[in-house]
């Protein structure tokens, strides 16, 4: 048995009271550590101010005795930490934000009233937060998923909240199935996983049996379900909205955001190893995008239409499963927003921003979209729940920029010096006693509908044709990308274990494509079963919308993107210099990987320092690569299993390669001898690193033959 040490230090119950230093041995290591730790700190207090003593000890009744209630500072430290987390979100939980601009391109007051728009130059705050839909807050960021777009515009008239999300339809056409939807996709109940995925038996049971969620599905099993980065998706207000005019005219609009960079989607299998490699692989992009001052920028535009125009065709503007073709209705740009900071607490910013459909200034409205008129019923349920208390308005990002003057009083957490004798309207008092009063025609005046109909649960016969733009949206897109779609869906059927749901799927997909539909069949290794009935057969004579396509519109430039280039020993320091100075000038950026994250002894002697080792800065974490090496290094290379995936996956991901000369051991231990193609650049001098460059600014070297 140990023999209990024998205390050193003396009971201080019987010594006189007063401020005393703590014995050195108390704090063990404590003291040292800090000191090396170093820096000017403020002095530490309590959330009441009172200066804090001791943050290593907790308040004792002798040396070896029992710990005491009145630590006020200790009770409060753990019962302040007991009650960080709030309830993540039900949906959408796994997000980012940033804050930014908005600047308006021109006076838009043909259009709109909202004041954001009204002048060339005019400037607005906003707070963005991308998000995933399925996965809870500690999940992956290159889920096979929906991102969610959500802007917050402090306008000058009050917070427009534009929620959105990256893909222009939704799975469900009334508000009353969300629930049922939300709980299909999320982990099942009864073993809690599959976490972030909907590729399992009660995401595709649902949409199986909801033919309105076929034209969306399509769009998630493409590569926009599978973004490079936040930078680079689309964004959409999904719903169609009302504009109104000064004069009270009302226009039907549809809200789109524009990447500047264009668009980029990584590939499936990319995805998957990103996951590991780096799950928070968006963040990370977004927060460094934005810290090295190479800002994010969006578009925001508008279809504008009326009535008429709105008749003209079979489906309903209401119905949120359509879009309106870019090509039949172009895009009317508004303005362009530039995220230029990042938040400085992630709790305070980006889990407490409160996004709410409702929110809207005057001159922008709702139109009778079922799934909008929930939406602008659920979203306040939401933000009491998370954020307790009716008062969230008031944090700082959600309250808005312009004066608020309301007699909304009390309630938890109340911040407001709401002063003044008067809390209520109508009063007689005068000045500051007398408080705010209505503005009439200049506050948010609504459109004025006209209503009429009975009471009824009904779904209108406009809403019945669920698959001409399932149909439309899949040949509208490129080979390669209908691949990935059909590619797509055999992974996710694949992963059902009930067989009857995936053929219910495949029974729907026979009323959209019946060559996609075979395709799939064939590579899940099943007959395909009978068409399942359609309301409404698929329109066969849409013209294909091209703007739906990711590579049909990407843009030739490398801006925003990264190389990784793999170094070896020996390696010559000129060819890494030259490459990063070529993709820094074409508005990329360069990460060094080398076999140890200490960096490589390059020819000369010199070292270059490595932002990763290989091991964990596989190829999947950039967007083109490069291996520069000298003969010994290259062999090293060729002897690192992590080396040799670094290049066999980025030839599989189709993308650009430059190598050195000197590389030829590592291709042959990568498996590549005789397949680099006219993607595969041979580098050395100046020329032909900035051919290299330029071509990394291309699309990715799809007709590559990938299979053994
Ligand atoms: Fe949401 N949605 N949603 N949603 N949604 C939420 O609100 C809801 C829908 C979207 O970054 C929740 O604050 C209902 C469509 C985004 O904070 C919740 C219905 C679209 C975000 C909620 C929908 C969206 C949310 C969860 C059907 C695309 C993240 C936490 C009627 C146009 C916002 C929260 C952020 C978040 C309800 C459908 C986009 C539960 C009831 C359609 C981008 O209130």
């Amino acid at each position: 048995m140990a023999t209990p040490k024998k205390s050193t230090a003396k009971s201080s119950a019987t010594k006189k009271a007063g401020p005393k230093k703590n014995p050195k041995d108390v704090r063990g290591q404590g003291d040292e550590l800090h000191q090396m730790a170093g820096g000017d700190s403020p002095p530490m207090t309590t959330a009441q101010g009172q200066p804090v003593q001791d943050d290593q000890n907790s308040l004792r009744a002798g040396d070896r005795g029992p710990t005491l209630m009145n630590d006020a500072h200790f009770r409060e430290k753990l019962f302040h930490f007991d009650h960080e987390r709030i309830p993540e979100r039900v949906v959408h939980a796994r997000g980012y934000g940033a804050h930014g601009v908005f600047e308006s391109n021109g006076d838009h007051s043909d259009i709109t009233r909202a004041s954001l728009f009204s002048a060339k130059g005019k400037q607005t705050e906003v707070f963005v937060r991308f998000s995933t839909v399925a996965g809870n807050l500690g999940s992956f960021d290159l889920a096979r998923d929906v991102r969610g777009f959500a802007t917050k515009f402090y306008t000058d008239e009050g917070n427009w909240d534009l929620v959105g999300n990256n893909i222009p339809v939704f799975f469900i056409q009334d508000a009353i199935k969300f629930p049922d939807l939300v709980h299909a996709v999320k982990e099942e109940q009864d073993r809690g996983f599959p976490q972030a995925q909907s590729a399992h038996d009660t995401f595709w049971d649902f949409v199986g049996l909801m033919p309105e969620s076929t034209h969306m599905t399509l769009w998630q099993m493409s590569d926009r379900a599978i973004p490079r980065s936040f930078r680079m998706m689309e964004g959409f207000g999904v719903h169609t909205f009302r504009f109104l005019t000064g004069d009270g005219t009302s226009r039907f609009v549809k809200l789109h955001w524009k990447p500047v960079l264009g668009m980029q989607s990584v590939v499936w299998n990319e995805a998957v190893k990103i996951n590991g490699a780096d799950p928070d692989f968006h963040r990370r992009d977004l927060y460094d995008a934005i810290e090295v001052g190479d800002f994010p920028q969006w578009e925001l535009g508008v279809q504008v239409f009326d009535d008429a125009f709105a008749d003209e065709f079979d489906f309903d503007v209401l119905d949120p499963t359509k879009i309106i073709p870019e090509e039949i209705l172009p895009v009317r740009v508004l303005g362009t927003m530039t995220l230029n900071r990042t938040v400085d607490n992630v709790f305070s910013e980006t889990e407490q921003v409160a996004f709410m459909t409702q929110n809207v200034p005057p001159g922008i409205d709702f139109s009778n979209d079922p799934l909008l008129q929930g939406r602008n019923f659920s979203y306040l349920d939401t933000q009491l729940k998370r954020l307790g208390s009716t008062n969230f308005t008031q944090l700082e990002v959600n309250a808005p920029r312009c004066p608020v003057a309301h007699f909304q009083r009390d309630g938890h957490m109340q911040t407001a010096h709401q002063s003044g004798r008067a809390n209520y309207e109508p009063n007689s008092f005068t000045g500051t006693d007398r408080g705010p009063r209505e503005v009439g025609d200049a506050g948010h005046v609504p459109f004025a509908q006209p209503i009429q109909g009975d009471t009824r649960r009904i779904r209108a016969e406009s809403f019945a044709d669920h698959y001409s733009q399932a149909r439309q949206f899949y040949v509208s897109q490129t080979p390669v990308e209908q691949d990935h779609i059909v590619a797509a869906y055999v992974f996710e059927l694949g992963k059902c274990e009930i067989p009857e749901i995936r053929t219910r799927v495949m029974a729907n997909l026979r009323n959209v494509d019946e060559t996609l539909a075979q395709r799939i069949a064939d590579g899940l290794g099943m007959d395909l079963p009978a068409a399942s009935p359609a309301a409404v057969a698929a329109r066969t004579d849409l013209e294909p919308t091209p703007a739906t396509s990711i590579l049909a519109n990407a843009k030739d430039t490398f801006e925003g993107r990264k190389l990784g280039i793999l170094v070896g020993e020996d390696a010559d320091g000129a060819v890494v210099d030259g490459l990063r100075s070529a993709v820094t000038k074409a508005g990329g950026q360069v990460d060094v990987v080398a076999i140890a994250v200490g960096g490589e002894q390059l020819k000369g002697g010199k070292k270059v320092v490595a932002d990763h080792a290989v091991a964990g800065g596989p190829s999947v974490l950039f967007d083109a690569v490069a291996i520069v090496t000298g003969d010994a290094g290259a062999k090293k290379l060729a002897d690192e299993p992590a080396a040799r995936d670094f290049l066999t996956d980025a030839f599989t991901h189709f993308k650009v390669i430059g190598l050195t000369t000197e590389a030829a051991p590592l291709v042959s231990a990568a498996g590549l001898d005789g397949k680099l193609d006219d993607a595969c650049l041979t580098l050395g001098a100046a020329k032909t690193r900035a051919e290299f460059v330029t071509r990394c600014a291309g699309p990715r070297a799809w007709d590559r033959d990938i299979t053994a």
